[in-house]
């Protein structure tokens, strides 16, 4: 085999010598041409974006009107997470548990090795450090991603606090998370995501989907960090992270667990109607919070990213401005369709499509312009009301934990818990309809506890014992709360407008947590009257507001039946306060 190149900084004396050894074993066992170690510097992603545009991956779009953007199409075969091809490899299968695919590790070592044995032959192995969370945060962790993909490396760097700083702060931690990453062939029948927790690393082989190729969002910074976090005392979650300031000048910080797809970038970058002035929000993060007990008995958080992997169709100016005009400037497309302009189109725009996300001239008869699951990525910091606080290495206290699904009939458009260990019952019952996040079929009503089924890096059963050891810590909890946007009526039209009117809601909540709104007590939990929502212009038929705020009997006790069920899954590892919680709601119901 012949020398591979080395970019300076490989041999550089301030590569930490645990990464080096790793970086030399990879290299073994891959036999790049190159090794490329990446500093986060504005030249080297000019320089990786130009190789790109050379290469013919990045398409550089309508630069007038959409500067320092590109177009990405991956593989039709490789548009979206593979959950049946995702595992967690711990020794025991049960701590891996029922919600996760187990392979043994040494079994899986093996499997991967030799799919990685001479995968980079021709290819440059690019060594990416980055931290997760603001860099000089006691919550942050390090990881560093090994890749033989160069959109990867660029995406990266818009995700996460990549680079020399990254770099700088594993030496000090001595600890990182690594992260092998190959695009393969892209063989489906190739393709595995692999975690183990036990040993802090990942290995991911056979696509370029930024959810299973960007291995610092939901490979490190969910499902390696839960598991992390149980073991040194936080949360990492699947939630986004928002300041909301009232007209009173009071700020609140609310975070909000969602599955994929059901709007949390949206809401995350909540504008307020014009019927609401004063209100503002602030966006911390779209997708992931790490979540610590403080001192003083709160709950803080942080966003452990730097950017934004969202989805596109949808977006406009109407449903999400802040994000419609983010987007404009230095941001990577995947998988959208163009304008006959070069504009990055996709349903939900105005204007016409030309050529489809396969690069086809666009015919409806081949199905949407824009792939379903197509996505923007581009760093936090091109948001319009992007958070300052997101760089505060203590993070900031939460007033309120809102769990959420996608679920046109049963819950209603929001709930208060009634404590902390009810809302731990409230986020395990969290069920939503699929979207076009992951592979398969979409539609499909499915339990998805605090939104973490495609993410818990652990036995669930364990993950909700934590959750109520976490309470248990807190003398200041925030207020748990589960909210609905999409119930429909029997001709299958939405009940509320959502968006920007979902405000509405975030305001009782946040009054409720100041101790000044109203509820009634219900079976479920407390729920806002009527009276109780700032409904002040805002046209919404009383019949509809009766059905958003309805509790049906009969469907609620087949609903915890259902979920009585699911727990039967975890067998001695369900925390017995879950059933007790779970009986609790049915003698409510009486
Ligand atoms: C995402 C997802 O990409 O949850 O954030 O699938
Ligand atoms: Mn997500």
């Amino acid at each position: 085999m012949a020398k591979p190149a080395v970019h300076p900084a490989a041999s550089s004396p301030d590569m930490p010598e645990a990464v080096a050894r790793w970086v030399q074993e990879v290299r073994a066992l891959t036999e790049p041409k190159a090794v490329h170690v990446c500093t986060g510097s504005d030249a080297e992603a000019a320089e990786l974006t130009e190789q790109l545009v050379r290469a013919g991956e990045l398409l550089p779009l309508n630069a007038e009107r959409y500067p320092r953007c590109y177009l990405y199409r991956s593989n039709p075969n490789d548009v979206a997470r593979v959950e049946h091809l995702t595992f967690v490899c711990t020794k025991s299968e049960a701590d891996a548990g029922p919600n996760n695919h187990w392979m043994a590790p040494d079994a899986a070592h093996r499997k991967m090795d030799e799919l990685f044995r001479g995968a980079m032959r021709g290819r440059t192995m690019y060594v990416v450090p980055y931290c997760m969370g603001p860099i000089d945060s006691p919550y942050a962790r390090c990881g560093v991603e090994i890749t033989d993909s160069p959109y990867v490396a660029l995406s990266m760097r818009l995700m996460t606090r990549m680079g020399d700083a990254a770099l700088a702060r594993i030496g000090r931690d001595g600890v990182f998370v690594r992260g092998l990453h190959s695009i393969g062939e892209l063989d489906p029948e190739r393709r595995f995501i692999m975690h183990f927790p036990e040993e802090l690393s990942i290995k991911s082989f056979g696509s370029g989907y930024g959810g299973n190729a960007l291995l610092g969002k939901k490979c490190h910074a969910l499902r390696i960090a839960s598991w992390q976090a149980r073991t040194e005392g936080w949360l990492a979650e699947h939630m986004l992270l928002l300041a909301l300031e009232s007209p009173a000048g009071e700020t609140h910080y609310v975070a909000a667990a969602f599955p994929s797809a059901c709007g949390k970038t949206n809401l995350a970058m909540l504008v307020p109607p014009a019927s609401m002035p004063g209100w503002k929000v602030r966006t911390l993060g779209d997708d992931i919070a790490w979540l610590h007990p403080g001192p003083d008995g709160r709950l803080w958080a942080i966003n452990p990213e730097a950017g934004y992997f969202g989805v596109a169709p949808g977006t406009n100016a109407k449903s999400n401005r802040n994000a419609y005009d983010m987007v404009r400037h230095d941001t990577i497309f995947t998988n959208v369709a163009l304008t006959a302009e070069g504009d990055p189109w996709w349903e939900g725009l105005e204007g016409t499509p030309a050529i489809d996300w396969q690069g086809r001239p666009y015919d409806p008869k081949n199905g949407p312009a824009a792939h379903p699951n197509s996505r923007f990525t581009v760093s936090a910091r091109n948001n319009p009301c992007y958070a300052a606080e997101s760089d505060a290495a203590a993070g900031v206290p939460l007033s309120a934990i809102i769990f959420g699904g996608r679920r046109r009939a049963l819950a209603p458009l929001v709930f208060e818990a009634r404590d902390w260990r009810h809302g731990v019952l409230v986020g395990a019952g969290v069920a939503s309809e699929t979207t076009a996040a992951i592979t398969g079929k979409v539609g499909v009503l499915r339990r998805d506890p605090m939104a973490m089924k495609p993410f818990a890096g652990y036995n669930f059963g364990d993950y909700w014992q934590h959750w109520l050891a976490i309470g248990e810590r807190l003398t200041r909890p925030p207020k748990l709360f589960h909210v609905n946007w999409f119930r429909q009526d029997a001709g299958g039209r939405f009940l509320w407008p959502g968006f920007g009117e979902n405000l509405r809601v975030l305001k009782w909540m946040i009054e409720r947590v100041a101790g000044r709104a109203g509820a009634l007590d219900t079976p479920i939990g407390a729920m806002p009257a009527r009276e109780d929502l700032d409904l002040d212009g805002l046209e919404l038929p009383p019949a509809s507001l009766a059905e958003l705020l309805a509790v049906d009997a009969p469907a609620w006790r087949s609903d915890l039946a259902h979920l009585a069920g699911e727990f039967d899954q975890y067998g001695a590892r369900l925390p017995p306060v879950m059933r007790r919680e779970l009986d609790e709601v049915l003698k409510r119901f009486g």
